[in-house]
């Protein structure tokens, strides 16, 4: 086929959230029988990093796999504690190592895509090589909209408490993601600055489909979010492939032996972490929901420093109501793989992005409890697209603490909504469309790749 020659270079950034779209959309180039180059910054964060990105090149030996050494931040400008939040700033500041080994590749690049707190330093490459480049969005065409419109936006403006985002609608202050309230916070120069270039790309990759968000992406292709923004292109929904399996013991087997849809997942991302007063109320509201329930509790950010024994986080009372009834891990588990399984009807979930589109493909309504960043404004999306529901009282995770009770009621209420159920499974049988032989995600991949070989 013409992709045979086609060879493109992939640039994530930290975090699972943004490495695992990278690796789904590495995999679908290498079906259309591209060369890829894996562009890995170490050392990495997390070891569900480090392990993801080794099961993928041992499941893909013909990958190139560009390692690349980030220089150590200085302290001064690190004015965060978020541990990827500083590794994103740090990969930025060392991104000038990479010009000679990617000047160097051979077959010479086609296509560069880097990750959306990349862009300055993406083009800054892609300019020297004269290839296109393209940014992969890591979240929805909601969020894209206000990261391309962030730049002109009265942020300071004490006479608003929302920022009105043209064609879109307002988004109230206290639902953008926090660090874009606060001054000089790394997160907010980086959205500053690469919204700021987002019209030098060729295009902007986003794990989207029109089902969800079609009248977003029709705002955005049309100049009426902003003049001048490049072809935003949606290639979703990014489907899970079997190198992402974990070794760890799956939880598989126990939800096997149970009725369809009587169990409700529950988990809050991998860059997270619950306070032990949250994860305590969180426990006794699956408890009293009267439904079965899997687990998967994160006591600290990183997961090399998440050490303490569940028995120990619970307290042994607490450990063993949940034990009656559900299962509650602390390792990584296979998300795609429980979130396909009949015996699950509902998700509890911080609204990830990758984790909405994962509950959408698979059919299965959420109950939504953002914890940091984008999550919040996808909340509202997905509640208002009736693919879950949101508790807009709850706040953000990581500042309220929601009691026992009301959690398990609402859990109680998102199992039992015929609606939710119905609306759910319309966005399964459209994902489903999308992934298709032929189907637009397919052709938009197909497209990409005709023009990248030319
Ligand atoms: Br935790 C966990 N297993 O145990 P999001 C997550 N995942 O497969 P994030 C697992 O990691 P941000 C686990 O399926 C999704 O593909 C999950 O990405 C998978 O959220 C990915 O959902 C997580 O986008 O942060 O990483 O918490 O909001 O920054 O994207």
């Amino acid at each position: 086929s013409s992709g045979h020659q086609t060879h493109v270079a992939l640039f994530p950034s930290a975090g699972m959230g943004h490495l695992v779209p990278f690796l789904r959309l590495a995999n679908t180039l290498l079906r259309h029988n591209c060369k890829l180059t894996l562009i890995t910054s170490h050392p990495p964060v997390s070891s569900a990093e480090s392990h993801l990105i080794s099961r993928f090149l041992s499941a893909f030996p013909q990958v190139n796999e560009l390692k690349f050494h980030i220089l150590p931040l200085d302290p001064s400008i690190a004015n965060s504690d978020d541990p990827f939040f500083l590794q994103f700033e740090a990969i930025r500041r060392s991104v000038h190592v990479l010009n000679s080994p990617i000047s160097a590749l051979s077959p010479p690049l086609s296509a560069f895509v880097c990750d959306v707190t990349l862009i300055s330093s993406g083009l800054l490459l892609a300019t020297t090589l004269n290839i296109p480049i393209y940014a992969l969005f890591t979240s929805s065409a909601k969020m894209l909209s206000l990261f391309a419109y962030y730049p002109f936006a009265k942020m300071s403006d004490p006479s608003t408490d929302f920022i009105r985002i043209p064609a879109i609608g307002s988004i109230p202050k206290t639902s953008l993601p926090p660090p874009l309230l606060i001054n000089n916070s790394i997160f907010g120069k980086i959205f500053a600055q690469d919204g700021q270039r987002i019209k030098e790309l060729n295009g902007i990759l986003i794990n989207a489909m029109d089902a969800i968000e079609g009248d977003t992406l029709t705002a955005l292709n049309t100049g009426k979010v902003l003049n001048g923004l490049p072809p935003v292109i949606p290639i979703g929904p990014f489907l899970p492939r079997d190198f992402e399996n974990p070794d760890a013991k799956s939880p598989i087997k126990w939800l096997d032996n149970l009725p369809p849809r009587s169990v409700v997942f529950a988990s809050f991302g991998s860059r997270t972490a619950t306070s032990r007063d949250q994860i305590k109320e969180i426990g006794s509201g699956l408890v009293s929901s009267g439904y079965r329930f899997l687990w998967v509790v994160k006591d600290k950010v990183v997961d090399k420093e998440d050490k303490e024994g569940l028995e120990e986080i619970m307290g042994e009372e607490l450990m063993k109501k949940l034990t009656e009834k559900g299962m509650v891990l602390k390792e990584w588990v296979n998300q795609q793989e429980i979130l396909g399984h009949r015996a699950v009807g509902g998700f509890i979930c911080h609204c990830g992005w990758n984790s909405v589109m994962e509950a959408a493909l698979k059919g299965v309504p959420i109950l939504a409890w953002p914890q940091i960043g984008d999550q919040m404004i996808n909340a509202e999306l997905i509640a208002k697209k009736g693919l879950g529901m949101w508790v807009e009282e709850w706040g953000w995770g990581q500042k309220c603490l929601v009691k026992g009770e009301e959690v398990g009621g609402r859990i109680k209420e998102m199992m039992e909504s015929e609606a939710l159920r119905k609306q759910a499974a319309k966005f399964r049988d459209e994902a489903i469309k999308a992934v298709e032989v032929g189907g637009s995600c397919d052709k938009a991949i197909q497209g990409l790749i005709r023009m990248w070989s030319k």
